[in-house]
């Protein structure tokens, strides 16, 4: 069986990895209809042999698609995505427009594939630096419990955009050659004010929320509740944007239910973890990095370590290419996943 896929943005940098994953996994593809804004129409894209020309998005695109993979923007999915369900094609949206709905799952497959079968037409594909998180905290869960978290994240200007990783070359070059750096977009394009980010490191990703945490770290809180199916379990999170172009990585602080337990017995539960690979052997300085994750699928885990004061507290130092598994690996697993379970609506 072969199916009709519309990928919504997909001249965007998600978008685009998306394209390349269907074509590297050779997803059984009958017809592959690349949307946009009307800025982009008309531009080509490779897909396998073919070239294809991106189409202008409207309601009548999603006539005979029976997957849409989304990443354009929380108001493009907001007014396209029901349109593309109500025509029969179930949506992957990779934006946070769905996320806290309470009938749309929130899915990462090594966590809560199961979730899939409750959908209803739309399926919410997490925020990136949640993802990577939540892929290393579920085997953990599931062996040994988990009543508490906290995450300080180290994360890449790309998943601020395009924009952003132009500002990023553009004011090294200016610092390099003694020139004052401009700001326009970070930490967030549409705030009031905006910091370099070269050769620095912002404390804050997205807009401030009443209570003082930001809507990234908000993110990260709401969003791991739901997936790991934990409403009560303790999350702090502090984002923090550093200038480097691809991967997050985060110090992530885990407080387990079992007593005594060792970190060669948490070392061995995140080794056979689907999706994990645990890079950790202090002898040989080996650990992960965004530069040595970048590109990758997986999640990488490394500087696992007991806390020195609280007997059930453990540190792990969690990498992962935040363009792939936490957006476009991601939205594709997803799909591969709704085929495998007969999940489709047509
Ligand atoms: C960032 N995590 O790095 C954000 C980007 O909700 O899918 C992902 C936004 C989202 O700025």
């Amino acid at each position: 069986l072969k199916y009709n896929i519309a990928v919504v943005g997909a001249t965007g940098a998600v978008g685009q990895k998306i394209v390349k994953i269907l074509e590297e996994r050779n997803f059984p593809i009958n017809n592959l209809k690349l949307l946009s804004s009307k800025r982009s129409a008309g531009t080509k894209i490779q897909f396998k042999d073919t070239e294809l020309v991106v189409e202008e998005a409207t309601n009548d695109s999603f006539h005979d698609i029976d997957i849409a993979l989304f990443s354009a923007g929380g108001s493009v999915s907001k007014r396209f995505a029901p349109e593309a369900v109500k025509r029969g094609a179930v949506v992957v949206d990779n934006t946070s427009a769905f996320r806290m709905d309470e009938e749309v799952p929130l899915v990462v497959p090594e966590v809560n594939e199961d979730d899939l079968k409750a959908h209803q037409g739309i399926i919410a594909n997490p925020n990136c630096s949640t993802i990577q998180m939540v892929a290393a905290l579920k085997p953990i869960q599931d062996a040994f419990g988990l009543s508490r978290v906290i995450v300080s994240t180290y994360q890449a200007v790309s998943g601020a955009g395009t924009q952003a990783v132009e500002e990023l070359k553009t004011q090294a070059q200016q610092i390099l050659a003694n020139e004052e750096p401009e700001a326009t977009i970070l930490p967030v394009k549409s705030g009031k004010n905006h910091y370099p980010i070269a050769f620095n490191a912002l404390p804050q990703i997205d807009l401030f929320q009443e209570n003082g945490y930001t809507f990234e770290e908000m993110k990260m809180i709401n969003e791991t509740k739901k997936i790991m199916h934990a409403p009560d379990l303790s999350v702090a999170a502090t984002c923090v944007r550093l200038p480097f172009f691809t991967s997050h990585a985060e110090s992530v602080y885990v407080e387990v239910e079992q007593k005594g337990l060792t970190t060669e017995e948490l070392w061995k539960v995140l080794e056979h973890a689907e999706g994990i690979i645990l890079q950790d052997d202090p002898a040989t300085q080996t650990y992960p990095t965004p530069l040595s994750a970048s590109g990758k699928n997986d999640v990488f885990v490394g500087r696992v370590r007991k806390d020195l004061d609280h007997e059930n507290g453990f540190h792990m130092w969690v990498v992962s290419d935040n363009l792939l598994k936490g957006a476009a690996w991601n939205t594709v697993q997803i799909a591969e996943r709704l085929i495998e379970k007969n999940l489709l609506l047509k």
